[in-house]
């Protein structure tokens, strides 16, 4: 792990080895049940005197599991900050070992680090000291799981034609109505959602998305009832099927305003920008444990007089695998490293405008690339491969998910060309002088990567001079997804180079 000072790795190295031991263990157990597809999750909406109750149930895993990652300090680690900036890399490390085993329970995590964060910087001191408390508690007693309700049935991606409204009631409270088309997770207790702020003084309304604003709403009323919520129905989905994905319906929801009113994107985007990081890593380790699952295969199988080991054919394929793992896990921690640093580092303005600039390329070309290498890894083990009980299946389904959620592919290369001119492209010179310094450091090191480093630079002037001649807003737009693959690639390039030294 280069990404960490040798005295910080040799007091959380145990801590890893014990972990990783776990996640092959009653982790792996969990998990196991939340997939078997009778405990799938299943809404009862009426009790037997036909009262609406709107019940949930998971599995007996999906409970444990958030047991699990309240002890483990799954999202502790990172507001504790025992280590300081590389208190991340620390977390994010337990994460990508958790993640491959937990049956999507990465998915509520992920929203709830985001949330701890929101909090942490937007919340009055009463939400700091109750809900900030309890998502980041180790105690599971204690420990609260939070949502993010931003897609609605007018717009995912674009979320300003959003319909939920927000009326004031009084004080700090909130009335909130509307529907929400996907919510991943609804079995939590505390949510994130965008709604339109119906101005108390005049009662108008803006349209577009800076009529949004940020609220935070608790699942249930002290009571144990809804809070204004109804669940339509549980969504039939592709994967991701231990995971309580639903459409629901607000209804006098109540529920605070984090931040200002008329903010609720830029606000809700410090949860995206960390949301986004999970699912890069969630592609990665996903890959990582197909890739185990290939390469001890290929040991094993013969085929023609051979095992595949020895077949040049299928090692180079299987090698080209692992340069694609190897290049996203780079991408993944370096953004981890970059979060750490601009949570922990006073002077870390220069990171966080790189980190805003890498997290939708790294999202947007991390998941596409990982997503095909784990389809890849199926067709290694033939026939087999595509068969459940390989277990390379559910990985892939899973994976799949992440090229939509959170932005998908086209919206974060929309997101690579806004930062482009909203910093009237100082995000392209940062970006080049990062992965100068890095490729220059290297080949000092080890002239052995001059090679490697020249297709870099060539790579880097490629980017520089579309840039340059594009000066149609149309053809800068029809091409963003091939500029942001472009830029994804020439990181990973960088960063394998600085590894490899
Ligand atoms: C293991 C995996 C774990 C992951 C689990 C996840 C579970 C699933 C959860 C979800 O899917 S939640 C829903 C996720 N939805 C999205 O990601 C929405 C995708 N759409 C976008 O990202 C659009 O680009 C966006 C909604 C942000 C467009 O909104 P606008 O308002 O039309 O864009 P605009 O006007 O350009 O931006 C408004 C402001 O927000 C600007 O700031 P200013 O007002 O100060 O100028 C932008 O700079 C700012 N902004 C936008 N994106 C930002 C951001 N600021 C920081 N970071 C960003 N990413
Ligand atoms: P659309 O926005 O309609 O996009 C359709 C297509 O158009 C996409 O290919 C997109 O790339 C493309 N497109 C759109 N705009 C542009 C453009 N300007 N340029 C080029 N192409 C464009 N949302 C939540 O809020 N909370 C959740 O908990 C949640 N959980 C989810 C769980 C699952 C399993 C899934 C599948 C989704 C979940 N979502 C959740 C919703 C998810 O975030 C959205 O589906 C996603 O943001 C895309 O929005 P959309 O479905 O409305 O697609």
């Amino acid at each position: 792990m280069t990404f960490l000072p040798a005295s910080v790795l040799a007091e959380i190295e145990p801590d890893l080895s014990r972990f990783g031991d776990r996640v092959t263990k009653d982790i792996l157990v969990m998990g196991d049940n939340v997939d078997t597809p009778n405990n799938h999750p299943q809404l009862k909406q009426y009790d037997a005197w036909c009262r609406r109750v709107d019940e949930i149930s998971t599995a007996q895993g999906w409970k444990e599991l958030n047991d699990v990652a309240a002890e483990e300090g799954l999202i502790a680690i990172a507001y504790e900050r025992k280590y300081g900036q590389y208190s991340r890399i620390y977390q994010f490390a337990k994460q990508y070992l958790y993640m491959p085993s937990s049956a999507m329970y990465s998915c509520p995590l992920s929203m709830t680090d985001g949330a701890a964060r929101v909090i942490e910087i937007l919340g009055s001191e009463e939400m700091k000291n109750t809900y900030y408390t309890r998502l980041i508690s180790r105690d599971p007693k204690t420990f609260w799981t939070s949502g993010q309700w931003m897609t609605e049935r007018p717009g995912g991606s674009d979320v300003g034609q959003s319909e939920t409204q927000a009326e004031f009631v009084e004080g700090s409270t909130w009335s909130v109505s509307g529907f929400k088309w996907f919510s991943s997770a609804t079995t939590a207790d505390l949510t994130m959602l965008l709604a339109r702020t119906i101005d108390p003084k005049d009662g108008t309304v803006r349209t577009g998305s800076k009529g949004l604003s940020l609220y935070v709403a608790e699942m249930r009323q002290p009571d144990g009832q809804l809070n204004g919520v109804r669940v339509h129905r549980l969504k039939n989905k592709y994967g991701t099927k231990g995971l309580p994905t639903a459409e629901l319906e607000l209804s006098g929801m109540k529920a605070k305003m984090l931040g200002n009113p008329g903010r609720g994107v830029p606000s809700i985007a410090s949860i995206l920008n960390i949301t986004r990081i999970y699912a890069c890593l969630g592609v990665v380790c996903a890959l990582r444990r197909c890739l185990a699952i290939a390469k001890d295969f290929a040991y094993k199988r013969h085929a023609f007089n051979n095992t595949l080991d020895k077949t040049p054919l299928h090692i180079t394929t299987l090698a080209e695998l692992e340069l694609i793992f190897r290049a996203g896990a780079q991408i993944s921690f370096y953004c981890v490293e970059l979060l750490g640093r601009t949570e922990c580092l006073n002077e870390s303005k220069g990171d966080a405008d790189i980190l805003r600039f890498l997290t939708p390329i790294a999202k947007a070309y991390v998941c596409k690339i990982g997503v095909n290498a784990c389809s890849e890894a199926m067709e290694a083990l033939g026939g087999q491969g595509y068969m459940e009980d390989v277990g390379i299946g559910r990985q892939l389904r899973d994976a799949q998910v992440n090229t939509i959620w959170e932005g998908t592919t086209n919206v974060l290369s929309m997101d690579v060309v806004r930062v482009m001119k909203e910093t009237k492209g100082q995000c392209l010179v940062t970006f080049e002088n990062m992965i100068k310094e890095k490729i220059n450091r290297s080949i000092q090191a080890t002239s052995r990567l001059s090679e490697a480093a020249k297709s870099v630079e060539i790579a880097l002037n490629n980017i520089k001079q579309f840039v340059k001649e594009t000066t149609s807003k149309i053809e800068m737009e029809s091409n963003a997804r091939q500029l942001t693959f472009a830029l994804g690639k020439t990181l990973a390039g960088a960063l394998l180079i600085e590894q490899a030294a």
